[in-house]
């Protein structure tokens, strides 16, 4: 593929112990994604050089850069990304609004703010294809923001039609409901709130994350992240043929029922992986497994990501 060659670096930053660089020559996935997919979540990390890191940031990665980004979407058949701001970034959104903004279109973003944004620098986000801010309850990942600030931010971005992403561990969410389902806008969970996948998709925890979305038609899902929630792993540590296979009846039988409110993305360059990185293109070829068939595929990967982030595409 062409992504630009040589190894990740960190522009003069160190790298956190243990953190492994993105997959190197990811293959060319057997699925082929249906025109004008999205890749619906994505991140860039500097370069360091150009874009710091943040004094705050509880890690530091290597650097990964809108080029790799682009080269990657390319290679994989993908049309557009949604880059979603990282903490490592904190509230400094230039990395992402640059990537944005050199996409000619072809990419929106979600941002982090704080309180104390101008509507001037709002509005500035938004020029540059900036749709969504992001909410983050990882204690591993960020610090605390008291909840009365981040329903102001919620309300104010209500009014430029964004939306909200939420990013939080399984087990905190019967604290988090209420906050969550009191938010004014659409509201796009990560990771499908990062369940269990060692418990039953028919079991208490996995059923209170779908009565959420059950009873809250403003809560959306991404369905992305199977190598951060396998147990079972890839192909290669797994030695069975099926790559992250515990993850799909999860992710599947959120497809199913709420095949409207469903969004896919790569997570590359893929934070905080430690035990391995996965092959961009055997996430592709998980797709098929989640979304059987083409109706499903065409919602999740095309119809969704461009009602929410490209609505003057949107059929
Ligand atoms: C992800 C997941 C992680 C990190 C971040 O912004 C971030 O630092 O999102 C994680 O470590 O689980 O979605 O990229």
């Amino acid at each position: 593929m062409s992504l630009p060659e040589g190894l990740p670096t960190t522009g003069g930053f160190t790298k956190t112990a243990g953190w492994l660089d993105w997959y190197q020559g990811p293959s060319r996935p057997v699925f082929q994604l249906p025109e004008g997919a999205v890749d619906a979540h994505c991140h860039v990390f500097g370069p360091g050089a150009e874009f710091p890191y943040a004094p705050e940031r509880k890690y530091t990665p290597c650097d990964a850069g809108k080029e790799q980004l682009f080269a990657l979407r390319d290679h994989l058949g993908f049309s557009r990304n949604v880059i979603v701001q990282a903490t490592c970034h904190g509230d400094d959104n230039r990395a992402m609004v640059d990537a944005c903004r050199a996409s000619g279109g072809r990419a929106r973003g979600v941002a982090t703010v704080r309180r104390g944004i101008s509507d001037e620098q709002l509005q500035a986000l938004h020029e540059a294809g900036v749709r969504g801010v992001r909410f983050n309850f990882v204690k591993r990942l960020v610090d605390f923001t008291p909840r009365e600030e981040l329903m102001e931010i919620a309300q104010r971005i209500h009014r430029l039609g964004w939306h909200v992403v939420i990013y939080f561990e399984g087990q905190d969410l019967p604290e988090l409901w209420d906050f969550f389902t009191a938010l004014p806008t659409t509201v796009v969970v990560d990771h499908m709130g990062r369940p269990d996948v060692t418990q039953s998709p028919d079991g208490p925890a996995f059923g209170l994350f779908l009565r959420f979305m059950r009873e809250h038609a403003h809560v959306w899902s991404k369905v992305s992240c199977p190598e951060r929630l396998s147990v079972a792993g890839p192909p290669a540590l797994n030695g069975q043929q099926q790559a992250y296979r515990d993850v799909v009846p999860f992710a599947r039988r959120i497809v199913e029922e709420f095949p409207d409110r469903v969004l896919w993305g790569t997570d590359w360059p893929h934070p905080n992986l430690k035990d391995h990185v996965p092959d961009d293109g055997l996430l592709v070829d998980f797709i098929p497994h989640i979304a059987p068939t083409a109706d499903l595929q065409r919602r999740l990967l095309v119809d969704n990501p461009l009602r929410l982030y490209w609505p003057e595409l949107a059929g």
